[in-house]
């Protein structure tokens, strides 16, 4: 199974149960709120929850959007406001302070980059207004910046590619591709997998996690490192638009590079049947239902575990193309 989190997480999460149960009592903040959480009942009142999608730049944002917008729903107690950011710090954090002007119940995000939220983490926390983290980690000098964290392993998911090609390719030239830089996904993703092989890295370049940018990066790295036989791209988009700059270039994805992948949507398993990926790790971004029940457990003031990992696994060339068909996102 994965391993836990890195110090950075665990570290500013620490008091998160302590200080959920603080905010428990405080509900709508200072003065004129009167919504039900003043109250402590709640009743069957809908939480007002605020959440900000980082962007929707890869299959998997697109699966995780619709899971959330699916999940935090009425039926399941929740009035939502829902603003995706468009891959842009700022624009995230002027929804955040919108969120705080409308004095949401719950205030839940996707943070694009770790750095640079302790400003407006400060508001939110001075406004009383419990902070659900999703997805991607934040690094800041807020304490108890939020009450729980749901999401991936990064540093697992690139330690479990960096053990198949440790397995398989021992002696591949690597160049990786990266995530957003400054992401917690690229920053974990990165670490977990050159602890494997690092020694084997012989180029890096961000694709931003889109597939444009992602095959220009291959482009430019098919001309400055003639040797390179491997990628590892820190999502399947990005790993696709390797496969179209490696056939545009006159070579055979997966036979004459060898790509391995984070995610393993729907296009990247497909990549993987028909012989163009090699390796594909999990990054599972069906998890709304467990995020709408952390959010009513944290509304009613219950104690919640400080970081919800969510399940996920790695697929090599053996997949069915049955299996592909089925899969959900
Ligand atoms: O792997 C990538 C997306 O933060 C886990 O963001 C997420 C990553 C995912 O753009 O495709």
């Amino acid at each position: 199974m994965f391993s836990s989190r890195g110090a950075r997480l665990r570290a500013t999460a620490a008091l998160a149960t302590a200080a959920m149960l603080a905010l428990a009592g405080c509900g709508g903040g200072n003065g004129d709120g009167g919504d039900d959480g003043a109250t402590g009942g709640g009743g069957d009142e809908l939480i007002r929850v605020g959440f900000s999608q980082l962007g929707a730049e890869s299959g998997w944002r697109t699966a995780n959007t619709e899971s959330v917008q699916a999940s935090l729903s009425e039926e399941n107690g929740i009035d939502l406001t829902f603003v995706d950011a468009q891959q842009k710090q700022e624009n995230q954090i002027r929804a955040l302070r919108d969120f705080v002007s409308q004095d949401m119940d719950v205030i839940a995000f996707s943070p694009v980059i770790e750095t640079g939220w302790d400003q407006v983490l400060q508001e939110i926390k001075d406004a009383g207004i419990p902070v659900v983290l999703v997805d991607r980690t934040v690094e800041t000098t807020v304490e108890d910046p939020f009450v729980t964290w749901i999401g991936s392993d990064f540093r697992a998911e690139g330690v479990t590619a960096g053990e198949w090609v440790a397995e398989n390719h021992p002696d591949a030239q690597i160049f990786e591709l990266q995530g957003t830089m400054g992401s917690g996904a690229q920053v974990d993703r990165q670490e977990g997998f050159r602890e494997i092989v690092g020694d084997q890295i012989i180029g890096e370049a961000s694709g931003n996690f889109t597939r444009a940018e992602g095959r220009t990066a291959v482009e430019a790295a098919l001309q400055a490192y003639p040797d390179l036989d491997l990628i590892f791209s820190h999502n399947d988009d990005m790993g696709l638009g390797a496969i179209e700059a490696i056939e545009a270039a006159g070579m055979t994805p997966g036979e004459d590079i060898t790509i391995v992948t984070v995610d393993a949507v729907k296009d990247g398993l497909q990549a993987l049947v028909d012989g163009k990926f090699n390796f594909v790790v999990e990054c599972n971004p069906v998890f709304g239902d467990q995020l709408a029940e952390l959010i009513n457990q944290v509304h009613a003031g219950e104690e919640v575990p400080e970081q919800t990992f969510v399940e996920e696994s790695a697929f090599d060339q053996t997949i069915t193309q049955e299996f592909v068909d089925e899969r959900p996102y």
